[in-house]
């Protein structure tokens, strides 16, 4: 099949206003939200259900055309746009976006791949029940792409990440075949996991179309409080002590360095910690309880207390509204956009066991300071979850430019110091194209033997998102 002849049967099974070709349409779909590349593409397909995802993935196959899948391109390591050659074409599915059920005794709900996070956030609630996914891009991610990095977030720590909260799939196969595999089910033991190999296999395997998802009881009250810090040793104290007062009611529990809230006040002046005094560190808690507000609030302040009086903490403010709960959260999730707006940097999404987190930051950020002396440290993250956003920052005096040159040499420092701790160099965000080619450094030839046998075995002729994981 030429490629005029494949275009002119995708029109035929999407409608020629689903298949674009022009440069200034497809633009959008090329670049990664860090606009750190731009890829080229044959065309953008925007299927509407999965019978038109599996016709066009058929004719994919058929064509021997390499497809890339995209949710929200919110991604951040090069995982959602094609390459430069040229020849891929993206998959878009936003417009696959309905919520086909939801089972309030079951507590699930059956989504489209293409559906907004937030929007499925708010159909839970609507219905009283929380879909607990929370990250800072969620007005514009999709819950395939969530599935497919197998996202993260702010509240792991309670429930999980994507994968935990996923039930059943339904996925086209790389040859067109749908597998309906979406059994919303807590239990289910019949062979092989199929639904985890696609889950974080960031649209290498096939494409997911929907999901069923699993749903909570709303919390009564959620409680938010900043805390100031001199040290991480300080911030994992102040951990123990909340998990042993909070037990499964602590949600979210996220560390800030010094710089990475500074770069927030800069670019965002609104925002601010409250604090008369700079810290070191900051930590951001929060409770979800089930009985009242009254009733977490004062389980929080009993932890605040608690930390003062050993001196775990320096200062620390309990959210007393909804908006100030609000404020503070606000501060945490323009980090990301804080750093982009400050410049070019080099982002790291490590995870170490816990309880090396402080020690790691104390190697690393010494082997930083030795290599590229007056680097800021930008860093924040999912304590609780032993994941941290290990930024680094040019030097105030170097152009972000000249820094990112040594981006090689900086994740090597960073990546192997992780490892040494027996981290991993992704903990949340997935490979894509950025960390494709590192992580053959830190996984073992059997890791590697398996992870392509299974990409051979489920994708033979290479055309699901090449390049990218493997
Ligand atoms: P995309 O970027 O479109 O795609 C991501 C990957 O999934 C690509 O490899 C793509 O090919 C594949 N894919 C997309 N849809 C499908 C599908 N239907 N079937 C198969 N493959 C598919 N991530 C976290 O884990 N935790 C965070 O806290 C977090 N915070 C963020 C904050 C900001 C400001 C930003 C910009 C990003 C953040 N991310 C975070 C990263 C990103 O938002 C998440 O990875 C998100 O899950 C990606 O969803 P998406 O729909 O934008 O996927
Ligand atoms: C977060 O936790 C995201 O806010 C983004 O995972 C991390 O900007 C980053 O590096
Ligand atoms: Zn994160």
């Amino acid at each position: 099949m030429t490629r005029p002849e494949f275009l002119h049967a995708c029109c035929e099974v999407l409608g020629a206003m689903h298949v674009l070709t022009a440069p200034e349409d497809m633009a959008p779909y090329l670049t990664d939200w860090r606009g750190r590349f731009t890829g080229s593409a044959a065309a953008v397909l925007r299927p509407a259900d999965t019978l038109q995802v599996a016709a066009v993935v058929a004719l994919c196959a058929e064509a021997k055309v390499p497809l890339v899948p995209q949710g929200g391109n919110t991604g951040l390591v090069l995982g959602s746009v094609p390459d430069l050659a040229g020849n891929a074409v993206v998959l878009s599915l936003k417009r696959m976006n309905r919520i086909r059920a939801i089972d309030l005794v079951n507590n699930t709900i059956t989504v489209e791949a293409g559906s907004i996070l937030e929007e499925v956030q708010n159909a839970a609630s609507k219905a009283d029940r929380l879909f607990p996914l929370s990250l800072a891009a969620e007005g514009s991610c999709t819950i395939g792409g969530n599935l497919a990095t197998n996202a993260g977030g702010t509240a792991v720590l309670r429930y999980g990440s994507m994968r935990d909260l996923c039930l059943g799939l339904e996925v086209v196969t790389a040859d067109g075949k749908v597998w309906d595999g979406l059994r919303g089910l807590r239990k289910d033991n019949t062979g092989y996991d199929l639904r985890n190999l696609f889950i974080g296999a960031e649209g290498t395997l096939g494409i997911i179309t929907a999901a069923v998802l699993k749903l909570f009881p709303q919390p009564k009250a959620q409680v938010t409080a900043l805390a100031g810090l001199n040290t991480p040793q300080d911030a994992l104290r102040l951990l123990a002590m909340a998990q042993a007062t909070c037990a499964a009611g602590l949600t979210g529990f996220e560390l800030m360095s010094a710089c990475s809230v500074a770069l927030v006040a800069r670019h965002f002046p609104q925002m601010r910690t409250g604090f008369q005094d700079a810290h070191a560190q900051y930590v951001l808690l929060e409770i979800s309880d089930s009985e009242s507000e009254a009733h977490a609030t004062a389980m929080l302040e009993a932890v605040v207390e608690e930390a003062m009086e050993g001196a775990v903490l320096c200062d620390a403010v309990v959210a007393s509204s909804i908006a100030q709960s609000r404020a503070l959260w606000s501060l945490r999730e323009h980090i990301t956009l804080a750093q982009a707006a400050e410049g070019k940097h080099v982002k790291h999404d490590v995870s170490v066991p816990i309880s090396s987190i402080a020690e790691f930051i104390g190697q690393t950020d010494a082997l930083l300071q030795q290599a590229f002396p007056g680097c800021r440290m930008v860093t924040f993250g999912h304590l609780g979850d032993g994941n941290l956003h290990y930024n680094v920052s040019a030097p105030e005096a170097m152009a972000d430019e000249a820094f990112i040159q040594h981006q090689e040499a900086i994740n090597l420092i960073v990546h192997d110091s992780a490892v040494r701790f027996g981290g991993s160099i992704s903990a949340e965000h997935g490979l894509g194209m950025l960390k494709r080619d590192e992580i053959r450094r830190y996984k073992s030839d059997v890791e590697m033997e398996l992870m392509t046998a299974i990409k051979k075995a489920l994708d033979p002729h290479q055309l699901m998102n090449p390049g990218k994981v493997l």
